[in-house]
């Protein structure tokens, strides 16, 4: 595979300053893929675009009293993908994440598109998976595709892992209906809107009963008022605030990632660049 070579130096990894593999506990791996993507292509560019933001980023959290730099993390630099070839890109990353799982280490992936999510949690053992997405991604199939982000959820429940979806907004009647005979738990946006701290509860209840968690950030959960560059823009979505509030409710978490971003120019890899130190303090935490 290769990975190993793909190192990036401290300086030029996500915050810059990584630490070494042996040290971490938490490894990031950039995902630069966007193959099934059907409206608008280019989170391949997203991994270098996160680190780039984050160099721009104070480390430091005064909410936290912590500098995201004394967290034990190392970033291995970019997943070799295959260009146009989504299973052998996700066997690749499924050979990544079980190593740094069977390390005991943590992985926190830099999408790429959502479909990378399903070879992260085949990965790990007795999790449950909390998605924050304007969409549920629970097609059968889409564009005569079974293995795309618009399905990557679909795939993960007929694995048999208990899944939340907490944002959702947009969905197909077939979609919605999935969810009532499958038992996805659903905190649709309209509710988190109405109580944060209702939508908190249901996230508290779900890490209880299912104990380790994989926390997947498609970050159109965002509005397009606060993460415009998207693959598939939604409106209605959550604020940033609204979301990092949440994901400080996540405990025991085992892996995430932050997918879907499409940076063409604006800010919003910044934005991408706070959810991924969030979720890095919170991978600490436990
Ligand atoms: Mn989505």
């Amino acid at each position: 595979m290769g990975y190993r070579s793909l190192y990036v130096t401290a300086k030029e990894s996500f915050l810059g300053c990584s630490k070494s593999y042996g040290e971490a506990l938490v490894v990031i791996i950039g995902v630069p893929f966007d193959a099934t993507s059907t409206y608008k292509p280019g989170a391949r560019f997203a991994p270098s675009s996160l680190r780039e933001a984050s160099w721009n980023m104070e480390s430091f959290s005064i909410k936290r009293m912590l500098d995201a730099c004394s967290l034990r993390f190392c970033d291995i630099g970019d997943l070799d993908v295959v260009p146009g070839d989504v299973n052998q890109t996700l066997q690749r990353l499924k050979l990544v994440v079980s190593e740094v799982t069977n390390d005991g280490k943590k992985p926190l992936i830099l999408g790429g598109e959502h479909t990378l999510t399903l070879s992260a949690v085949e990965c790990l053992r007795d999790i449950g998976v909390i998605q924050f997405d304007a969409h549920m991604d629970l097609r059968d199939d889409y564009a005569c595709q079974r293995i795309c982000h618009a399905t990557v959820a679909r795939r993960i429940c007929e694995a048999g892992i208990p899944l939340i979806q907490v944002g959702v907004r947009a969905c197909s009647r077939d979609e919605y209906d999935y969810t009532k005979e499958s038992g996805v738990a659903l905190v649709p946006a309209h509710e988190v809107h109405r109580s944060l701290s209702d939508a908190a509860s249901r996230i508290r209840d779900f890490q209880e009963e299912h104990g380790r968690i994989y926390v997947s950030v498609d970050l159109d959960v965002l509005d397009p008022a606060f993460a415009p560059e998207v693959g598939n823009p939604e409106p209605g979505g959550l604020t940033t605030v609204e979301l990092l509030s949440l994901i400080e409710e996540c405990r025991n978490v085992a892996g995430g990632d932050v997918v879907e971003l499409v940076p063409s120019g604006g800010f919003t890899a910044f934005t991408a660049a706070r959810i991924a130190i969030e979720l890095m303090f919170q991978m600490q935490l436990d």
